[in-house]
């Protein structure tokens, strides 16, 4: 059984969707980022971040991070071949994306959305949005001539939850001059991703859609 606290459009977007895939007994409780919930006293103490998504596991056991959430539920669920065996031949290669994934492009997409994180006044953070922008442009080119090389998902033949995770952020660079979905081979891996029952029906709970 688990417990995701999740907001929609968030980092919970990959872990709901794995869990979903799972099939597993699960509660979804919505934190609603509008009321900025996610800073109340009784969240706080699962994640003392303040951030979504959180996971509690064996009734009282809580982790946050959602490259790890995501990991963690791959290895509780091998069935889903979600990510190679210790071991497997791509093993290495799945670990460098969802780690690149997380600390490089995710982050650059905090700097588009919220700029106010890192440095103060408006016209600095507007240099910061536009930099983050041109930086991002780089990444997406240079993952797309990854899939189209090596693909047709990050890590070739097999479907990983790095490629759930890299559609997650696709979508948080829709409103980007460059959004991730125009770069042709990242946008067949998203119709490819929204053909996923799981994938789908998680979009569905969180009442949001994905650009293509
Ligand atoms: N590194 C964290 C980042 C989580 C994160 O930034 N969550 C955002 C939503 S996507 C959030 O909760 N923001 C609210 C806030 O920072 O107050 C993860 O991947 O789980």
């Amino acid at each position: 059984m688990y417990k995701l606290y999740w907001s929609a459009g968030s980092a919970a977007m990959a872990p709901q969707a794995i869990i979903l895939e799972s099939g597993a007994r699960a509660e979804f409780v919505k934190i609603d980022s509008d009321r900025n919930e996610q800073k109340g006293a009784d969240y706080l103490k699962l994640n003392p971040h303040g951030r979504v998504p959180t996971l509690v596991y064996d009734n009282d056991q809580v982790m946050y991070e959602s490259a790890a959430i995501c990991q963690f539920l791959v290895e509780q669920h091998p069935e889903l071949n979600l990510a190679p065996a210790v071991g497997a031949p791509d093993r290495a290669r799945y670990l460098q994306w969802m780690a690149y994934l997380t600390n490089t492009v995710q982050e650059a997409i905090m700097h588009w959305w919220h700029g106010e994180n890192f440095i103060d006044g408006e016209p600095e953070q507007a240099k910061l949005k536009a930099k983050s922008e041109e930086r991002l442009a780089r990444m997406w080119t240079f993952l797309d001539n990854e899939i189209a090389t090596r693909g047709p998902h990050l890590c070739g033949e097999p479907f990983y939850a790095c490629d759930y995770f890299l559609v997650m952020l696709i979508r948080w660079s829709r409103m980007m001059a460059k959004p991730g979905h125009a770069y042709p081979h990242l946008n067949a891996l998203i119709r490819e991703t929204l053909k996923r029952p799981a994938y789908a029906k998680m979009l569905a709970l969180q009442g949001i859609d994905q650009a293509v």
